[in-house]
């Protein structure tokens, strides 16, 4: 259900909890998988790469839950859906909050998240076949969801952002190659899906990529009565040289989030971000941290470490150069791990 209207739930109590540390002025960090494996190591029972280099975990984890729609038990990067739920418990019991993506393979063709094909969502929301294959995958997602729930069996609130980045041309379900309306569908039917089956435990995010105007962001915006938060997703490419346009993309889209967050009384966030390598070694002190403070986001997620490709990493491990650079942003008041 939409925290918007509703109150007494897991998810507007977790949209309470974000609520306020962003009127306190406070920002909470994430990383994607932070605890199923790090730059050099896999499935290690309470290693992150985070806490090795700053002593704490991250403030929110972030996970994806590509292929959960197949049955499979492990998502497309090989974190076991069992794992993740234990971990989604662990970080509730830390006081922590958990973030999902969704690189889903299409439901009806199998395709992965990155076969561009233009019939791809509208067979998905306007054909019968379609329509049967979305709604299988709906309740195996709902059955995850609804089966994230803590020590005493209450549900754990969570934050879902599916078909992300639609405004790039990278995703199936990327603006390109669908129409607005089925684009809307997609939300539409899933949203009343997720409340047809309960799921009372999932806030929403709505995360375009880069954007340069409000009627850009808001082309193909699913409805104020879905979603809680305005994300934006935008990585920072090229090192030094792109640090410029880094900065302007960022910051143009994250003040619309903001603008219509304040307007509507939702929050906003930079869902997902970073810069893959850490080649600039103050990149956190000297470019995230002026782009947070300047767009006040409740929250901030960078991707992940991943232990079987040596270049994909987006935070400092132990013993990298800029773990010092990472220290001193984790000692900055207003950003907020764990603890
Ligand atoms: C991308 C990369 C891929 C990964 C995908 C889904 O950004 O990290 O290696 O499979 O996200 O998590």
């Amino acid at each position: 259900m939409s925290a918007a209207a509703a109150w007494g739930t897991p998810a507007t109590d977790l949209r309470d909890l974000l609520a306020q540390s962003t009127y306190q002025g406070k920002t909470l960090f994430g990383h994607h998988d932070d605890t199923a494996y790090g730059h050099t190591w896999h499935e290690e029972e309470g290693r992150s790469d985070i806490l090795e280099v700053v002593g704490e975990y991250p403030a929110v984890m972030s996970w994806d839950l590509g292929m959960l729609e197949k049955g499979s038990e492990k998502n497309l990067d090989g974190v076991g859906f069992e794992r993740m739920r234990q971990e989604v418990r662990n970080q509730h019991s830390r006081g922590g909050i958990n973030t999902f993506s969704w690189h889903l393979r299409n439901p009806l063709t199998d395709a992965d998240s990155w076969a561009i094909d233009t019939l791809a969502v509208s067979n998905l929301v306007n054909t019968p076949e379609g329509i049967e294959a979305y709604k299988g995958a709906l309740d195996r997602l709902c059955d995850f969801f609804l089966s994230l729930t803590d020590e005493n069996g209450n549900r754990i609130g969570v934050i879902f952002r599916p078909w992300h980045e639609h405004t790039g041309h990278w995703f199936w379900w990327g603006k390109p190659y669908c129409s607005v309306e089925d684009y809307k569908s997609l939300w539409r039917m899933m949203y009343d899906h997720f409340n047809e089956r309960g799921v009372d435990n999932v806030l929403w995010a709505y995360s375009p990529d880069r954007c340069n105007t409000v009627a850009d962001y808001m082309e193909r915006y699913p409805g104020d009565d879905i979603i809680d938060i305005f994300g934006a997703d935008v990585y920072h490419f090229d090192k030094e040289s792109g640090t410029g346009r880094y900065r302007d993309t960022s910051l143009r889209v994250l003040k619309i989030a903001r603008a219509l967050a304040q307007q509507r009384g939702k929050l906003h966030a930079f869902t997902e971000t970073g810069l893959e390598s850490l080649p600039i070694e103050n990149w956190y002190t000297n470019i995230l941290l002026p782009i947070i403070r300047e767009s006040g986001v409740s929250y901030v997620t960078v991707w992940r470490n991943a232990w079987n490709n040596p270049h994909h990493f987006y935070t400092p491990y132990h013993g990298h150069k800029a773990e010092n650079d990472f220290k001193e942003f984790h000692n900055q008041p207003d950003i907020i791990f764990v603890k």
